[in-house]
């Protein structure tokens, strides 16, 4: 902090303390009866708070273990809940009092919501911005002007909730079941001069740089148009996962100029690690510790303030955040940041305390890295060797996303991917892995080097007929380009008023757009009708350079596909007893793309043409 700064600091201190309490922020600002968190921490934020007491007015509410900073801006409390009602506390400074404004509702509503997400699901990944701009109001608000550029990449494009709900319908009619949003949380209102592109400041779009845990992105919406939101997605048949980040917070967060506690983060802008990407320290016994430490206390992109999980008000915090957002909404899942450079024991501390309250929520967390021994590490289901069940439902299966890409748009051997899937024993839970060809920090499938509409409707049909939770990143289903981040979010075509094209509408589609997304609706329909491409399990039948044979099989049901992603035709001998299917058996393709077959000798001889796929079922 430079000298003058330093002097004002100083001032200001002693000002506030004779300065008669103001409090500008509460956390939470409400709760529920029947939560299992006893008592709540609430923490306070203002100032003149030096010497303050917090009180209970009525009968709703008990206070104990106060305790206020040493700067006087921060006040924590227990709180013990009584009754729901409207019960402010009264915070009494020996300069003055101040009102706490707070409130207990009753227990939350269940019916229909936190219902989990499974292999059930198809999940759809949304870049709010990015989507669709159904309120021109919010486009440049006041309280952040000049953020809002549709020419600029790191600008805000102006989509928002509103525009998500306008597309509802499209949704359910592509066969998304699920809504993955990234982050909502209100990011900072002015230009982020920290982080650069090209030599510009940029703005923080996209939501990972939350500046108020508990608010809304107002370029968006406000509260009350996200519970819209999941209402009317909820009423439409689709789930919503909302992004989380416990890992860090962003650069203009008032905590960094003033934590509430000396330990919230690891370091301070001035002295901290820089992140590192050296994630295999993380599982290797051999690793020292000044290896491993700065994966998960270093600062991510050296700008983005570690939060210290290990400080018990800052776990405490995150707990009940996320706690709050989903009693408050009614969402379904949660899709955690950057598991990696967390400690596991946070983890395992967070999930216990969703299930309690919430036990079909489900979360998936991202470990982005190609090692499926890094990435099983991180599923729940059993204890690692470090001693620790991280209790989470899901992780990204990236290991095969980078397999996928380099068969499917590479055109490198399918074996890859087959080989993937032999790591799959490292998993508590390989079914519940969720699969895709890509999201939002990766180039865009059809800007790879080699890729082809073929290539991905055939990578689509893998994804949507092979275990694990499959999710589709919007714009992948008309096969949207774009390069590394930003390129990788451009906005959906039709989303915004005057846009040349709606691609929403099968009108607007070129042939091949149309094609593809038909092809993806087939797919998740058949998904759908037929259980054993959900739940069932995936047997490997046959295997070579570009050709590869899996069944599915659940409960007497029993689906074949085969997939060539040579560009030349195949043919392929596979064997069928382990798919279930006899001598006699008429084969007949779901998808149109190749011959019907007849099982002989426990064979059956498939053919294929360049980069296509077939889906066998028994002919009834
Ligand atoms: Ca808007
Ligand atoms: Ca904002
Ligand atoms: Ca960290």
């Amino acid at each position: 902090m430079p000298r003058a700064h330093r002097i004002l600091a100083a001032l200001l201190c002693a000002w506030s303390l004779h300065a008669a309490p103001v409090v500008t922020k509460v956390e939470p600002p409400n709760w529920w009866m029947g939560l299992s968190i006893k008592p709540l921490r609430l923490l306070v934020h203002g100032s003149g708070f030096t010497g303050a007491r917090l009180l209970s007015t009525g009968n709703g509410t008990v206070v104990s273990n106060v305790r206020v900073s040493a700067s006087g801006t921060y006040l924590f409390a227990d709180v013990a809940l009584l009754n729901p009602g409207r019960h402010p506390f009264k915070l009494v400074a020996p300069t003055g009092s101040a009102a706490v404004p707070f409130e207990v509702f009753p227990p939350p509503a269940r019916l229909g919501r936190f219902q989990g997400f499974s292999p059930d699901d198809v999940i759809y990944l949304i870049m709010p911005d990015r989507f669709s701009d159904a309120n021109l109001s919010n486009d440049d608000p006041a309280v952040s002007k000049g953020l809002y550029d549709r020419s600029k990449p790191h600008y805000y494009h102006g989509g928002d909730f509103d525009g998500i709900t306008r597309h509802l319908s499209y949704l359910r009619e592509l066969g998304a079941t699920a809504l993955w949003l990234n982050p909502i949380y209100d990011n900072v209102n002015h230009l982020n001069q920290k982080e650069r592109a090209d030599g510009q400041p940029v703005t923080d779009y996209h939501g990972y740089g939350a500046v108020d845990f508990y608010g809304v992105e107002e370029h968006f919406g406000d509260l009350d148009k996200f519970l819209q939101l999941v209402e009317s997605a909820h009423a439409s048949g689709l789930k919503i996962i909302l992004d989380m980040v416990a890992n860090h917070c962003g650069p203009y967060h008032p905590w960094v100029e003033d934590p509430p506690t000396p330990t919230w983060f690891h370091g301070t802008v001035e002295h901290h690690l820089k992140e590192s990407w050296q994630t295999w320290s993380l599982i290797s016994p051999l690793a020292a510790p000044a290896i491993r430490q700065p994966v998960l206390d270093g600062w991510f992109a050296d700008i983005l303030p570690d939060l210290n999980q290990d400080d018990p008000e800052v776990a405490r915090y995150l707990i009940q955040n996320t706690i709050w957002w989903i009693a408050t909404s009614g969402i379904d899942g949660v899709r955690q940041d950057t598991l990696l450079y967390v400690p596991r024991h946070f983890w395992r501390e967070w999930m216990a305390a969703i299930k309690r309250d919430f036990p079909r929520f489900r979360v998936v967390g991202e470990a982005f890295d190609r090692d499926p021994v890094l990435t099983s590490f991180f599923q729940g289901g059993r204890k690692a060797p470090d001693g620790i069940d991280t209790g989470v439902d899901s992780v990204f299966d990236f290991p095969q996303y980078f397999a996928i890409r380099d068969a499917f748009a590479k055109g490198k051997p399918l074996e890859e991917v087959v080989r993937t899937l032999s790591h799959d024993f490292l998993y508590p839970n390989p079914a519940n892995l969720v699969t895709f060809l890509g999201l939002h920090d990766v180039a865009r499938f059809m800007s790879e080097k080699g890729a082809t509409y073929d290539g991905l409707r055939l990578a689509f049909t893998y994804l949507l007929t092979s275990r694990g939770i499959p999710m589709i990143y919007y714009g992948d289903e008309i096969g949207m380009s774009g390069g590394n981040d930003p390129d990788n979010r451009r906005d959906f075509p039709g989303g915004w008023p005057g846009d040349p094209k709606n691609k929403f509408e099968p009108e607007g589609r070129t042939g091949d757009e149309h094609a593809l997304y038909s092809h993806i609706r087939r797919l998740a329909e058949l998904r759908q009708h037929y259980p054993a491409l959900r739940r069932g399990a995936m047997i490997q039948l046959a295997a070579s350079d570009q050709v590869f044979a899996y069944a599915r099989i659940e409960n007497g049901q029993s689906l074949m596909a085969v997939l060539n992603n040579d560009t030349k035709p195949r043919e392929l001998e596979v064997e069928v007893a382990p798919a279930h299917f006899r001598d006699g058996d008429p084969l007949r393709d779901l998808l149109g793309e190749a011959p019907n077959v007849a099982v002989a000798h426990g064979k059956v001889t498939v053919k294929l043409e360049p980069r296509s796929a077939a889906l066998y079922e028994v002919r009834k």
